[in-house]
């Protein structure tokens, strides 16, 4: 229980509404955890994998109608539409808390509900934020243990600053036509029922670290973004820390954890996180970095020993994994791992390839991140790290170079606006159209895309120290729709020459589309990419760019008044340049 009585009169509420059987204040032992899981087992939702190969392992099968974020479903709930803006779904709040209710009353009947006091960030750092998800699944509870530093330390810092984020769940009866994620930025809630998948369901992650964070950050001034953090270390000890921002799916994992090739000798990459960031000018004129997640909730299928051997590492004790395959002697399987053939599949059939692949394409692993063999303690570190560089990147097959680095901050945001990509399984929606997603943050963003923009572009000229912007993309196709660039642990050699732009030891082509390598400037040595591949790679399309340029100047005018000057400025200059070249 707890002294904090708004949090205790909110829990008695909820309990009213619900009508659990019982209420369990979650502590964040690893003996709760342990018993969580076991009871998980009792209920049939975990099953125990391999004991030999793979202690502590779960896996948990969802519903088959329950295997990714939906969109469609999810809703920011502003007291005026434009606050959300076109980039979100809106419903007036008080329409959403009756529907919500109607679907709450009594729906814990039978259950327990689990009140789970979280700490978004280190425990100790002023840039960290507090909430208590209420949820009636086992399920979350585990993994929330996992992806949050969860328990008594958080109900203390809550009980000693008094203001949290309210985030009620349930699994509901798991039925799409009663599934509903619902925000309140003004009133910092989250409201979610019927999925208890991942960011539907444990709402520490994209519900309250990113759509709700990201508003509290627009009024604070700070940046709570859909990025990567990782740092670079030098043979001679000198780390550099990099934010990358890339949609759901697009091998954030696998870079955060990247291991340097072997001309690379010395060189280190160190994981602080792989898909959330919180970022603050710190008195130094340096933008200041946590992650506020403990763990990392990633894709399986392609994890494998040559795309990301470090998270391979992780993934053989104390792990959760969800809707991924089985072998028949119980352990974890999915497409990419390894030529072995599954004995079941992710629905618990019989494995037969006539039914689609073994696991689902969005399955995923849940794991504590200091099971990550490149894992830095800087993670823990309450002022957290110093950026030097973002890095915005999309999955397109053509058009847009490997790598370029930006003319300014201001222009950096307009890349950022820009960024598409090509949809992912991450979401239940098509896979492989091309949508606009700027900062990676179109299904995250809890507020209206125009005012994003305009807060980006607020950070400009606030310091000479701010980081410089960068846009890569490592999934452009040749004629034969195969991958140009080796990509993996190559995208090392793409991080080297964005130090070397950020410490002003390389130059660069200047081209009206940003910066790009001059020709030797990445380092190639070991890898065989043709000639003509490289140049393709960093070619400027002069009239497809003016096509995309006109192309991010609607989209841009798509938000109306709220769209900032200053991006359609820079929009303007970048067209203006296209078009003399
Ligand atoms: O399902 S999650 O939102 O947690 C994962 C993702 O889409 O990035
Ligand atoms: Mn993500």
């Amino acid at each position: 229980m707890t002294t904090h009585r708004a949090l205790k009169d909110w829990i008695g509420k909820v309990a009213e509404l619900t009508q659990p059987d019982d209420i369990y204040w979650c502590n964040g032992s690893v003996e709760e955890y342990d018993a969580m899981a076991e009871k998980l087992e009792a209920e049939g939702g975990f099953s125990r994998l391999n004991p030999e190969t793979h202690p502590n392992c779960w896996l948990h099968r969802s519903d088959p109608t329950d295997v990714a974020r939906v969109e469609h479903l999810t809703f920011v709930c502003t007291s005026k539409q434009e606050d959300a803006g076109p980039n979100n779904n809106w419903m007036t709040p008080g329409k959403a808390r009756a529907k919500m209710e109607s679907l709450y009353k009594g729906c814990m009947k039978g259950r327990t509900l689990y009140v789970i006091p979280y700490c978004m960030g280190p425990i100790d750092s002023p840039l960290s934020r507090c909430g208590v998800e209420v949820t009636d699944s086992t399920y979350v509870v585990c993994n929330m243990k996992l992806m949050t530093r969860m328990g008594k330390q958080a109900l203390q810092r809550i009980e000693r600053e008094g203001s949290f984020i309210k985030g009620l769940h349930s699994v509901g009866d798991l039925n799409p036509d009663r599934r509903f994620i619902m925000h309140f930025p003004e009133d910092l809630e989250i409201q979610s029922f019927g999925s208890g998948y991942g960011g539907n369901a444990l709402l520490g992650k994209k519900c309250h670290a990113l759509r709700i964070a990201s508003y509290q950050a627009r009024s604070e001034g700070w940046l709570a973004e859909h990025m990567l953090i990782l740092g670079v270390e030098s043979p001679e000890g000198k780390i550099h820390y990099i934010a990358g921002a890339f949609p759901s799916a697009c091998g954030k994992t696998n870079l955060a954890m990247l291991i340097p090739p072997q001309i690379y000798k010395g060189w280190k990459i160190w994981t602080i996180g792989d898909d959330i960031c919180w970022m603050r000018v710190g008195e130094d004129g340096r933008m200041w970095a946590i992650n506020p997640e403990s763990g990392f909730f990633g894709v399986a299928p392609g994890t494998a020993a040559n795309t990301n051997p470090n998270a391979l590492a992780m993934l053989d004790h104390d792990a959760i994994f969800t809707n991924v395959a089985v072998t028949e002697d119980n352990q974890p399987w999915w497409e990419g791992l390894d030529d072995r053939v599954p004995a079941t599949d992710w629905k618990g059939n019989p494995y037969n390839p006539e039914n689609g692949p073994a696991a689902h394409p969005n399955s995923r692993f849940t794991v504590h991140m200091s099971q990550c063999p490149s894992y830095s303690d800087k993670a823990e570190a309450p002022a957290g790290v110093p950026i030097s560089a973002i890095v915005f990147g999309g999955r397109r097959e053509r058009l847009v170079p490997l790598v370029m680095e930006s003319h300014s901050w201001r222009h950096g945001v307009l890349m950022g606006a820009s960024m598409a990509s090509e949809t992912t399984a991450a979401n239940i929606d098509e896979v492989g159209v091309v949508r606009r997603d700027p900062m990676a943050m179109k299904p995250f963003c809890g507020y209206n895309f125009g005012d994003y923009w305009k807060h980006w572009m607020s950070f400009d000229g606030v310091s000479d120290k701010l980081p410089e912007i960068f846009h890569v993309n490592w999934f452009r196709k040749d004629a034969n729709g195969k991958f140009m660039w080796p990509g993996f642990g190559e995208n090392m050699r793409v991080l080297d020459w964005i130090i070397k732009r950020c410490e002003g030891k390389v130059g660069s082509l200047d081209t009206p589309i940003g910066n790009l390598p001059l020709p030797g400037d990445l380092n190639l040595e070991g890898i065989t990419v043709p000639a003509a591949t490289m140049e393709a790679l960093l070619e400027v399309d002069t009239a497809a760019w003016r096509e995309e340029i006109s192309e991010i100047g609607k989209y841009l005018d798509s938000f109306g008044a709220r769209t900032p000057e200053s991006i359609k400025a820079e929009q303007k200059r970048v067209s203006e340049a296209l078009t003399r070249a």
